[in-house]
């Protein structure tokens, strides 16, 4: 239950939120609608996610679903809004076309993005000029839309400018000037090619028109010698000046993939007075393999963190696209532990992994002596003790090896071998879950 004083603060924090809003912003400025899309700052989605050559940006949300933006144009070359130069009107713009053939076109046709990507009213919202910063905010429709026109479509100017911008105007050279939103300008930052400082040309054409029949609106990297421009969104650059086209879509958030968490024993906790990096050596490393010899992506390992005060550690992994995968989770000297699982195709999923049966309570308990790591404890573990055990081996020699030193208490000895021969003849199928693992690919 939460407490009458908790609401009460709650209330205040919103109102002291308003006050600065209004203190800094125009009264002209228009405050976007309640069930309107939100900014959110910067989740990349991968090449592999996607399956086109570039990243894309989440730029906001809505119920379900994500509007994102390609990190990278459809082409590095320069290109003009229209190719009459004086039509301003988007759905006649080679931007609009440019976007269109991309995505019918240039887009594989297996692409994941298709999956996911859904229809919208980007084409009915384009935006008019000086109407204020609601006007031009798309929305997800939901319907399938792995091919067709304007599913992929370019930012409107609101859009940008709450969205994706450093800065926003009205009209220049006498627009009054906004700082946008720490969430749009993190999403800026994002863009590529990275700003330089040089630039002279737009970054990318927006579908929304200019204020005169011969400009359009744009975000640019820099577009006036008197003034820093970096990320402005404009409504007054010129149909004949060169920018990118740089497309937006929306799409179920479930392109993002599942959270997975599981929880681990034991952890090292003890740095012995030697920091960081002695406890690193003994890290439990947790992957999500696609078979067991394949060593995981970097965004699909992670190392577990201490979850308890008895050695408990846990394990998160963000953004797990669906598929089967190999769970590997590996201590120096413990045998490497396995299981195989399957992330299913929803939305915002959390897996919450445990292995099977009451033995092992829910956590994935490591077994210790297996220094080699060959999956099985026996007399070759033992040898390997017995040869650093005999050169007086410990935690400041460089020769120091974390799978001889179980008990992660820096010195190579004799509880070390016993532990060896507490786990004798144990190996990686005796787990509950792994005895289906094929070790061998
Ligand atoms: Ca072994
Ligand atoms: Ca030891």
């Amino acid at each position: 239950m939460i407490s009458g004083k908790k609401w009460q603060m709650a209330g205040m924090a919103v109102a002291l939120v308003l006050a600065v809003v209004a203190a800094v912003l125009p009264a002209d400025q228009v405050a976007t609608a309640l069930d309107d899309p939100v900014a959110v700052s910067g989740r990349l989605l991968s090449r592999e996610a996607t399956g086109d050559s570039s990243a894309w940006i989440e730029i906001a949300q809505y119920g379900g679903y994500s509007l994102l933006l390609r990190q990278e144009p459809i082409t590095s070359s320069l290109t003009t809004y229209s190719s009459t130069l004086k039509d301003n009107t988007y759905v006649n713009s080679q931007t609009r076309k440019s976007i269109n053939d991309w995505y019918n076109n240039k887009l594989s046709s297996n692409a994941r993005l298709r999956d996911y990507a859904v229809t919208n009213d980007a084409m009915r919202v384009l935006g008019t000029i000086g109407a204020g910063y609601i006007d031009g905010m798309s929305l997800p429709t939901g319907g399938e839309a792995r091919k067709g026109n304007d599913i992929a479509f370019a930012l409107s100017y609101c859009e940008a400018a709450l969205f994706c911008s450093m800065q926003y105007s009205k009209i220049l050279p006498n627009g009054e000037l906004f700082k946008s939103s720490y969430e749009a300008r993190k999403n800026c930052e994002l863009l590529l090619p990275e700003y330089v400082g040089a630039y002279i040309a737009p970054a990318y054409w927006l579908r929304t028109p200019g204020n005169t029949s011969y400009s359009a609106g744009c975000v640019a990297y820099t577009g006036d010698a008197s003034e820093v421009t970096y990320g402005r969104a404009y409504q007054h650059t010129v149909t004949g000046t060169y920018a990118h086209h740089r497309p937006a879509i929306w799409v179920g958030s479930g392109i993002f993939g599942s959270s997975v968490t599981g929880k681990v024993w034991p952890m090292a906790t003890d740095d012995l007075g030697l920091g960081s990096s002695f406890l690193q050596k003994h890290d439990v490393t947790v992957e999500l393999r696609a078979t067991f010899l394949t060593p995981a992506a970097s965004s699909l390992s992670v190392r577990a963190v201490l979850a308890g005060d008895d050695g408990l550690g846990e394990f998160t992994f963000e953004n797990v696209p669906p598929g089967e995968y190999v769970l590997y989770i590996k201590r120096p000297g413990y045998i490497a532990r396995a299981m195989p699982v399957t992330i299913a195709n929803t939305t915002g999923s959390k897996y919450a992994l445990s292995p099977p049966g009451d033995e092992d309570m829910g956590v994935f308990r490591l077994w210790w002596g297996d220094c080699n790591d060959d999956l099985c404890v026996d007399g070759r573990d033992v040898m390997m003790i017995m040869e650093l055990l005999a050169e007086g081996v410990d935690a400041f020699d460089a020769r120091y090896n974390a799978a001889c030193d179980m008990n992660a208490d820096g010195v190579i000895d004799g509880r070390d071998t016993m532990m060896v021969y507490e786990m004798w003849n144990k190996i990686i199928w005796d787990y509950p879950g792994a005895e289906s693992v094929d070790v061998f690919s």
